[in-house]
């Protein structure tokens, strides 16, 4: 491959600096969505004349912030479709964008401490099941077969009763995949500015006609929003109204250890989650800060209490140090399921409402989002996470499948 020749300087992908005057499509949002739907803009529909437009750097946002746990164990039989398309998209991706992007299956647990909480794992591993993904219930033996250092007992606190076991859950390295789908769409023409903020949203006559950047004004009959936290402020420009509402996700690791722990592991009522990263970090997170603000401040309280529960289950780790921590905005949806396709201004697309379970999603938002933009059409499968499905009273709920009290 003549990346030398291509690549002058070796650059990772080329750093456009000043915009066009017009393009056929533009990406507000330079995360993993956004350039997940620029490369499959190019390669699946050879749409190249498109620019994404990053008001910070690549992978800045939610997605070189997020815990990078991959999975399609939903409840709702729509969902589970579409994370399990994710998920086939993932277990090749790193040959298709010729990145190691780290992808590791490690199965997934999610601890049931209770009764109640064990019917729904009951429910969510016969939908799975229905719809040809590996999930089923398991009990504490073979929960302390897959990690014998967890402490079944809890601290004697909440004892753990069973689990729903998902053979494919995966972790991978979050910003690897914005830079493979970075560098991939780079390759087949799609145009990448940093440090490039959408400003406002030109729409006459209900239709798209283009955008302000702080870089000057670019013409474009279609722009997708693909900006998780900062959603309602794009939104704002246009007038669309959605029920998505901006809340705090923290997370943080420990300093690196030898490998010890295979498997990723969800306590739902300890409200904890735990896996061990390549390079031997735990990557641990908590439930959602239980108010609304647009911030990416990280708090000591996250970091206590979640430490607390984190020592019930494993007691052995009280002299390992928690290294770093940090805060996403996941754009939550009352349904905890997202917001893909087509809005009622023409041009206008949207994908958000991915609170706190998009990352899984990168690889099939994408496909989907571009072929949405593409044909003006939404494929089936994203069909009930469209935004008109609240005016519908046809909700998608998947709040009973999201990790941790989120
Ligand atoms: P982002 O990566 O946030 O990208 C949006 C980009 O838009 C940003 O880079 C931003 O700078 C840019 N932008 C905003 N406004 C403008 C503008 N006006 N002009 C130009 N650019 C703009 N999901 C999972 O599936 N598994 C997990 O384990 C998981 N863990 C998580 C843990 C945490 C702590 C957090 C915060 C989230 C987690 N998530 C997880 C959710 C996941 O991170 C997100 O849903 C996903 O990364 C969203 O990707 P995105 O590309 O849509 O958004
Ligand atoms: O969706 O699996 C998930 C998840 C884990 C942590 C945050 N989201």
């Amino acid at each position: 491959y003549a990346l030398s020749k291509e690549y002058p300087g070796k650059r990772f992908f080329q750093a456009h600096t000043t915009p066009k005057k017009s393009y056929d499509v533009v990406i507000i949002g330079g995360g993993g969505h956004g350039l997940a739907a620029a490369y499959y803009l190019a390669k699946h529909h050879g749409i190249t004349n498109v620019a994404v437009l990053e008001k910070g750097y690549i992978g800045g946002g939610n997605t070189g912030r997020n815990t990078t746990i991959v999975r399609s164990n939903y409840l709702t039989p729509e969902g589970v479709k579409f994370y399990d398309a994710s998920v086939k998209i993932y277990e090749d991706l790193s040959e298709e964008l010729d990145l190691n992007l780290f992808y590791s299956t490690r199965g997934h647990f999610t601890l049931a401490h209770t009764e109640s909480a064990m019917r729904t794992m009951r429910w969510r591993a016969e939908v799975n099941k229905h719809v040809g993904v590996e999930s089923y219930v398991v009990g504490p033996d073979d929960i302390a077969k897959a990690c014998p250092q967890l402490d079944l007992s809890c601290s004697g606190k909440a004892p753990i009763v069973g689990a729903l076991y998902h053979a494919p859950g995966s972790v991978a390295r979050h910003d690897a995949v914005a830079w493979g789908y970075a560098r991939g769409a780079d390759r087949l023409g799609v145009e990448i500015f940093q440090n490039t903020e959408v400003t406002g949203i030109d729409v006459k006559g209900g239709q798209v006609v283009g955008v302000s950047t702080n870089k000057g004004y670019i013409a474009t009959n279609k722009v997708l929003s693909a900006v998780a936290g900062f959603t309602p402020r794009i939104c704002e420009m246009v007038g669309v109204e959605t029920p998505i509402v901006i809340h705090p996700l923290q997370a943080c690791v420990t300093e690196p250890m030898k490998p010890w722990l295979d498997t990723i592991l969800v306590s739902g009522s300890l409200h904890v989650y735990v896996s061990q990263s390549s390079r031997g970090e735990l990557v641990m997170g908590s439930s959602l800060d239980p108010y609304e603000v647009h911030s990416t401040r990280s708090t000591l309280d996250f970091v206590e209490g979640l430490t607390s529960h984190m020592l019930d289950m494993f007691p052995f780790l009280s002299n390992i140090k928690v290294v770093r921590q940090w805060a996403g905005m996941a754009d939550m949806t009352p349904d905890f399921a997202p917001v893909m396709g087509k809005t009622p201004v023409k041009g206008f697309y949207l994908d958000a409402g991915w609170g706190t379970w998009g990352f899984k999603a990168t690889p099939i938002s994408g496909k989907t989002m571009a072929e949405t933009i593409a044909r003006d059409q939404a494929p089936e499968l994203i069909h009930s996470f469209r935004l008109s499905r609240f005016e519908d009273y046809e909700l998608t709920g998947e709040k009973g499948a999201a990790s941790v009290g989120h």
